[in-house]
């Protein structure tokens, strides 16, 4: 199918999943998951047409419920929604991935996670540079998600591997 339409579907997915259901006349139910076919309903494309737009995505950005009759986005929310994740054991190192002009800021404040729930970290430093260029000039940043933990901070893992925390402390931001 036509990669173009496939990624303006997806794009219009994101913002409706992550953040104006209603604007699709939809509503997100806890887990942040809304019917197959009200999304397909609201989206006039066809259930096969989803089925592309989900597999062929390349973040992995959303997700079926196990009897695939729900679809969410995976992460990036900014409208109130509890995902329902529970909380996991992150890997000792993570990165974040950002652009050198926020560094000054973020050596003042740590990572804010601003409009999103979670400020987004992950083990991929090449994933996250790309992420970080998006904003400028990349800088990829460690986090010692390990002290993290030991200081009680909560961690949750997406099923796309994207690690996500409320808020780090500059403390345990070191500049790679
Ligand atoms: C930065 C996309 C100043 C932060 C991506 C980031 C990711 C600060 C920007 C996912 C700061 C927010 C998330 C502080 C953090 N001062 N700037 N104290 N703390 N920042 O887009 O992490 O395509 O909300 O470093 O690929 O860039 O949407 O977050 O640069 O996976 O699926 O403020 O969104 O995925 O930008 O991206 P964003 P992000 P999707």
């Amino acid at each position: 199918m036509n990669a173009e339409k496939i990624k303006q579907i997806s794009k219009r997915m994101s913002y409706i999943l992550r953040h104006k259901p209603d604007s699709a006349g939809l509503t997100l139910a806890p887990g942040g998951w809304v019917a197959i076919d009200d999304l397909i309903g609201a989206l006039k494309i066809s259930r096969e047409y989803l089925d592309e737009v989900v597999s062929t995505n390349d973040k992995q950005r959303f997700e079926y419920s196990e009897d695939a009759t729900k679809i969410r986005a995976r992460q990036g929310h900014s409208t109130a929604v509890d995902l329902q994740y529970e909380a996991a054991t992150p890997p000792d190192l993570l990165f974040h991935g950002t652009a050198v002009r926020f560094l000054e800021s973020i050596r003042e404040n740590g990572l804010i996670r601003g409009k999103r729930h979670h400020v987004h970290l992950s083990v991929d430093r090449e994933m996250m540079i790309a992420v970080g260029s998006r904003h400028g000039k990349p800088v990829v940043l460690e986090v010692n998600a390990k002290q993290m933990l030991m200081d009680g901070n909560q961690f949750y893992v997406t099923g796309n591997h994207v690690w996500l925390t409320e808020h780090v402390a500059p403390q345990y931001i070191r500049e790679s």
